[in-house]
C-alpha cells in the first residue's frame, strides 16, 4: 500500500463552463457569445463542432446534479454566461437567464453541493465585442456592472466567486496565437487586453467588497511548468521567460502591484508597450480570499535565438502525453504550487482545474479510463508533496465532470469523469469517476 492522504476538511469537486456544457445558445432570451460568433464561422473549430447544443445542460442539469451527488462532492465550479444574464452585456436583464440560474444553484444548494461561480469563461457578449470587446476600457466597466449585479442578485447562494478564467487564454491565446475566440493575432492588441483584464478583476473585487455580501472572491489563472534543459543562464532565463508568461504576468500585478520587469523588458524589445491610467494598479492590487489554480502540463524549455516570442524552445524529451498532445508531467504541478507560495505568500488555493483528455469510448456499457485514473493519481500525489511543503491548498476540483465542447478542439477531446454521447446526450460513469467517488469519500487513495 503507498497510501496518499489528504486534510480532512479539503474541499473536493469538479469543474465545468457555460458555453462548454450549457447548449440552448439560442434559447431563454439568451444574447450572442463571441464563441457562438467564432465557433460558427467555418475553419475555426474541428470539425465544425459549435456550443448550440453541447452537453444540453441547460435542460439537463438536475440530471448532473444527481450525478454529482452520488460522486460525494461538496463543491461544484461554473461559470455563468454573461450574454444569458445581459444579453447585449451591459443595460436590459435578461430575467429567464436570472431564474435559470437560481433554479440550478437552488438545486445544488439543496442537494448539499457549493456553487463556486465563475464570472467570465470565456463567452464575451458579442455586442460588446462589436465595440471593441476587451480592448475597449468600456468593456471593463461592464463587467464590474455584470459582477455588481451578480454578487447582489446570488448574495448568500453563491459564497465562491472567481472573476476571470485564464486571463492568459484571454488575452495571449484569444489575441496573439489566435486560435479562440475572437482569433486575432496582434501582440499589442493582446498585451493592452491582459492589462484590460487584471483591471476587470481588480473593479469586480472593488464592487464585491462594496457589495458587503458574504463569501469571497479571487480568480483562476492558469499555469505551466518549464524545466531549463540545462544549467545554463541562457536555458534558465528561458524557462523563466516561458513560466513568467503565465505566472509572473498575471499574478505579479495583483499581489505586487506591478508588472514583472522583466516580461516589460521582453515585451518592449518586441515594441509592446503597456497603456496603465492613473489608478489602474491600485484598482488591480486588492487584497484576494483565495486563489484558483489552473494546471494540466509542464515542459522542458531551452533557449533559442529568435524562436518565437521568448527565444524559447520545448524540447521533447518523451514525456507520454494525453490525447490533446499534453506532456504528463506532475512535478510540474508540485513545482508551480511552491513557487506560487514562495513568491505569494500563504494565499487559500483552490486547485479549480486539473485533468486529462483521454477518449475512451463506451464499450458494454463501460468506460475504461484507466490512464485518467492514473494521471489523477501522479497530480494529486504532487498537490499532497506541495501540502506537505506548507501551500495552503483548500480545495481540489478536477476539469471535468462532463466531457464537452474543448474550445478549438470540439468535441473530439474529452476530459470528463461522465462519457456524454454527443447525439444522444446520454451520461455514463467512467471508472474514473467511481475512482474519484471513493477518492472524494476517502480522503486518500492507494497509489498502486
Ligand atoms: C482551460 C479552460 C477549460 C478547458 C480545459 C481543457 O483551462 O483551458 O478553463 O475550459 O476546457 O482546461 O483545455
Amino acid at each position: 500500500m503507498a497510501i496518499i492522504e489528504f486534510p480532512k476538511d479539503m474541499k473536493w469537486g469538479a469543474a465545468t463552463a457555460a458555453y462548454q456544457i450549457e447548449g440552448a445558445a439560442f434559447e431563454g432570451g439568451r444574447g450572442l457569445s463571441i464563441w457562438d460568433t467564432f465557433s460558427h464561422t467555418p475553419g475555426n473549430v474541428v470539425n465544425g463542432d459549435n456550443g448550440d447544443v453541447a452537453c444540453d445542460s441547460y435542460h439537463r442539469y438536475e440530471e448532473d446534479i444527481e450525478l454529482m451527488k452520488e460522486l460525494g462532492i461538496d463543491t461544484y465550479r461554473f461559470s455563468v454566461s454573461w450574454p444569458r444574464i445581459f444579453p447585449e452585456g451591459t443595460g436590459e436583464v435578461n430575467q429567464e437567464g436570472v431564474q435559470y440560474y437560481h433554479n440550478f444553484i437552488d438545486s445544488l444548494l439543496s442537494n448539499g453541493i457549493e456553487p463556486m461561480c465563475t464570472l467570465y469563461h470565456w463567452d464575451l457578449p458579442q455586442a460588446l465585442q462589436d465595440k471593441g470587446g476587451w480592448e475597449n476600457r468600456e468593456t471593463v466597466e461592464a463587467f464590474a456592472d455584470y459582477a455588481a449585479f451578480m454578487f447582489k442578485e446570488f448574495s448568500g447562494k453563491i459564497k465562491n466567486w472567481l472573476t476571470i478564467n485564464e486571463p492568459w487564454c484571454v488575452s495571449f491565446l484569444s489575441n496573439f496565437i489566435g486560435v479562440h475566440a475572437p482569433g486575432y493575432q496582434d501582440l499589442q492588441l493582446a498585451t493592452t487586453i491582459s492589462h484590460h483584464l487584471m483591471l476587470a478583476h481588480g473593479k469586480a473585487v472593488s464592487r464585491f467588497r462594496e457589495s458587503g455580501v458574504e463569501g469571497g472572491i479571487g480568480y483562476a489563472p492558469n499555469t505551466e511548468w518549464n524545466e531549463p534543459f540545462s544549467d545554463k543562464q541562457e536555458d534558465i532565463d528561458a524557462s523563466n521567460r516561458a513560466t513568467g508568461w503565465f505566472i509572473e504576468w498575471f499574478f505579479d500585478p495583483i499581489f505586487k502591484g506591478s508588472y514583472p520587469e522583466f516580461m516589460l523588458e521582453w515585451f518592449k524589445q518586441k515594441g509592446v508597450t503597456l497603456k496603465i491610467e492613473e489608478g489602474d494598479m491600485e484598482t488591480i492590487n486588492q487584497k484576494i480570499d483565495f486563489l484558483g489554480i489552473n494546471y494540466y502540463t509542464g515542459s522542458v524549455a531551452r533557449y533559442k535565438k529568435d524562436h518565437e516570442l521568448f527565444d524559447v524552445e520545448k524540447v521533447d524529451i518523451g514525456y507520454e502525453k494525453t490525447d490533446i498532445g499534453w506532456n504528463i508531467y506532475p512535478e510540474g504541478f508540485y513545482k508551480v504550487l511552491c513557487k506560487i507560495k514562495d513568491q505569494y505568500g500563504d494565499v487559500p488555493i483552490y486547485i479549480t482545474e486539473n485533468g486529462a483528455c483521454y477518449n475512451d469510448g463506451v464499450e458494454d456499457g463501460r468506460v475504461k479510463d484507466t490512464r485518467r485514473i492514473q494521471y489523477l493519481k501522479q497530480h494529486l500525489t504532487s498537490l499532497q508533496r506541495s501540502i506537505e511543503s506548507g501551500v495552503n491548498i483548500k480545495g481540489y476540483l478536477t476539469w471535468s465532470l462532463l466531457d464537452n465542447f474543448e474550445w478549438a478542439e470540439g468535441y473530439d477531446k474529452r476530459f470528463g469523469l461522465i462519457h456524454i454521447d454527443f447525439h444522444t446526450l446520454k451520461r455514463t460513469k467512467k471508472d474514473s469517476y467511481y475512482w474519484y467517488k471513493q477518492t472524494v469519500n476517502n480522503g486518500w487513495f492507494d497509489m498502486k
